[in-house]
């Protein structure tokens, strides 16, 4: 109350209903140990009714989390504070996960668990760690969720433990206005263990944690709560949800609660009870320390990837047959499956994504040791997942589904890049060239959204060894997602070695017809080969032209500006783009004149007479770069 009063803003009434919950949590079941935040072994915490930060900084305070000072807590929402607004992914100081857009935190809490669950059968755990979630209203109204308990669900991921603020309060009023599902049910209806029972009952909240310690499937205990608990006027109203109780509230509030101390201050003796409480866990700390230290997860792995893709490249150095980068992306995964700390899988589309490995088994309630995941048809939830995967830092992930279906996936995908964390989505039928299934499934500005969220990698290799390039560069990034974007349609082997697998800077000079160039074609993915086309064109009107190959315009922008200026050369007059994709993004690097995308939707029809119909022809494209520079 206090802190949100102090920051002027912030969310007192979830804190407040939840506390009594919270506190037993803490103090009797999560196994944790606040002075190893990061101890591999330990259980999760997941807000995921993220608005309610306060009670998650109160927490870690509280059990004594070194960088959650008191001068965070009063710093709250303010600028350079790990006290943010909503929480945001800081594992050293206990904060697992970014949370705040409702459902996510559901949905990575069953990547966390699916991710311990692995670990756990790997290494023979005797204890698996477990993953509390907080959710609210808000979260199960979200879609999202019900992809993701139907997942665990199906998994039987039995150390997963949704607790839910039923408090029948969102931001408009009662959950009445827009919300009549028999929760309960719906979650029995995909597999889980349901309880219920009192969330300000002592007693019966403890009992509750006791009886979710050993169970078969995932549990939901749906608690019954007051939000804005003890505040004579606020609580149980929309009122105490989203903003500051005020001062007068407050005193009556503390009167109530039999509360007398001053803003911020904790008693001694109550603290040391709370800092004392995470003791219990120190047999079970010391214990699984020696296994634990053991455990690795993704530390030594950028150092093996070098190796290993030297011999990827020894065994493709000669392939010269036209193949779809889906297919090569395959032939990667076939190389690298069995060898690193790796797993994935696809939202139903493994033989189109072709993202199984060979040696990979299937992962399912029977063998949580498996590498490859049926995520079935749940985008959304899966790219969710597989933040909480990547977050616990113990595998690298990655998944597969069509580039238009990013959309479905697009809020996971930002939080991805705003974490940090390292997920890698691939995404096939990368453009119109996918051909028959037409406009729903072609993408035109998926492509250019991905390549806008900050802190994140987008991927369109032309062939083979491009691909190899990408993926290698994909696997050793460890801040931030990667988005690997590739053909469906068959591509010929043109960059060989030429795509600088060692000194990957995103984009290179693939085709040069002299030494002096009049004009610089940029291109990326399928529409490379058609770049060197249209310069074959061009020459034969005494047009010198230098083709840069693009597979990732992300890597390009971070080099240096002498390289940059140094690959392109000409003058931005004489610099055009090719890509079978929405223009806009272009522009940085050339006129909107000198663009050749697309801006309107697809069509149904044979790849062939989609590329004809949009002018991505090299003899429509060299005429028009004729007309233009002789202007
Ligand atoms: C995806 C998403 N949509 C909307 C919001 C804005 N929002 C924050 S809290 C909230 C209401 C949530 O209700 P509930 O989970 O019941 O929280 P309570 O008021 O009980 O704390 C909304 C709509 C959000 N954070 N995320
Ligand atoms: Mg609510």
């Amino acid at each position: 109350m206090e802190a949100v009063e102090k920051a002027k803003s912030g969310h007192p009434g979830m804190p407040m209903g939840m506390a009594d919950i919270a506190t037993i949590l803490f103090h009797d079941f999560l196994v944790h140990n606040p002075k190893d935040p990061e101890w591999v072994l330990r259980d999760r915490f997941v807000l995921s009714n993220g608005h309610g930060s306060m009670l998650l900084y109160s927490l870690l305070y509280l059990t004594g989390y070194k960088k959650m000072t008191l001068n965070q807590i009063k710093n709250f929402r303010q600028l350079g504070s790990i006290t943010a607004g909503h929480p945001e992914y800081e594992p050293d100081a206990g904060i697992e996960i970014t949370t705040g857009p409702l459902g996510q935190g559901i949905s990575n809490a069953v990547g966390m668990a699916l991710a311990l669950k692995k670990l756990a059968s790997e290494k023979k755990l005797k204890r698996i760690p477990k993953v509390y979630v907080f959710c609210g209203d808000g979260c199960l109204m979200e879609g999202i969720s019900q992809e993701a308990i139907s997942f665990a669900g199906h998994l039987k991921l039995d150390n997963l433990v949704l607790v839910y603020d039923n408090n029948k309060i969102s931001i408009d009023g009662s959950t009445e206005l827009a919300f009549s599902d028999n929760t309960n049910l719906r979650f029995k209806s995909v597999n889980w263990n349901v309880l219920t029972g009192n969330g300000h009952n002592h007693q019966e909240i403890k009992n509750l944690f006791k009886k979710v310690q050993k169970t078969s499937k995932p549990s939901l205990i749906n608690f019954k709560t007051i939000i804005g608990f003890g505040s004579p006027n606020k609580s149980a109203k929309a009122s105490s949800h989203g903003s500051p109780l005020g001062i007068d509230e407050i005193a009556l509030t503390k009167k109530e609660l039999k509360w007398n101390e001053r803003p911020f201050i904790i008693p001694a003796h109550l603290l040391k009870i709370w800092r004392d409480s995470a003791n219990r866990n120190n047999k079970a700390y010391t214990q699984s320390k020696k296994i634990s230290s053991n455990i690795n997860g993704l530390k030594y792995f950028p150092k093996e990837i070098d190796k290993l893709f030297d011999g990827i490249v020894k065994e493709f150095k000669n392939f010269n047959t036209p193949q779809a980068t889906r297919k090569s992306s395959e032939a990667v995964l076939h190389f690298i499956d069995n060898k690193m700390p790796l797993f994935g899988g696809s939202a139903d589309l493994t033989g189109s994504n072709n993202t199984k490995g060979k040696q990979m088994d299937i992962l399912n309630h029977k063998n949580y040791k498996g590498q490859y995941i049926h995520y079935g048809v749940r985008e959304h939830g899966m790219a969710s997942i597989m933040n909480g995967i990547a977050a616990t830092r113990l595998y690298k992930t990655y998944s597969g589904t069509f580039l238009s279906f990013a959309d479905y996936m697009k809020p996971s995908l930002r939080l991805a890049a705003l974490m940090k964390i390292d997920p890698i989505q691939v995404f096939t039928h990368d453009s119109i060239g996918l051909g028959e299934d037409g406009p729903t499934h072609q993408p035109i500005e998926q492509i250019n959204m991905l390549r806008l969220i900050p802190n994140s990698y987008v991927f369109r290799p032309c062939d083979m060894m491009e691909t190899i390039a990408c993926w290698k560069f994909a696997l050793k990034i460890s801040n931030a997602p990667s988005f690997i974007c590739l053909s469906r349609q068959n591509l010929p082997q043109i960059s060989n070695k030429k795509a600088t697998l060692n000194n990957f800077k995103g984009a290179y000079v693939i085709s040069q017809s002299s030494k002096i160039n009049h004009i610089t074609i940029i291109a990326s993915g399928s529409e490379v080969s058609l770049a060197m086309e249209t310069a074959n064109f061009l020459k034969e009107q005494k047009i010198e032209t230098k083709v840069v190959s693009m597979p990732s315009s992300s890597v390009f922008d971070e080099q240096q500006a002498s390289f940059k200026r140094k690959l392109f050369q000409s003058k931005l007059e004489q610099v055009f783009v090719i890509e079978a994709g929405s223009s806009m993004y272009w522009n940085k690097y050339t006129k909107s004149e000198n663009i050749f995308g697309i801006d309107k939707f697809g069509a149904s029809a044979p790849a062939k007479d989609i590329f004809n119909k949009f002018g991505l022809t090299p003899k429509n494209i060299s005429s028009k770069i004729m007309k233009r520079i002789k202007k």
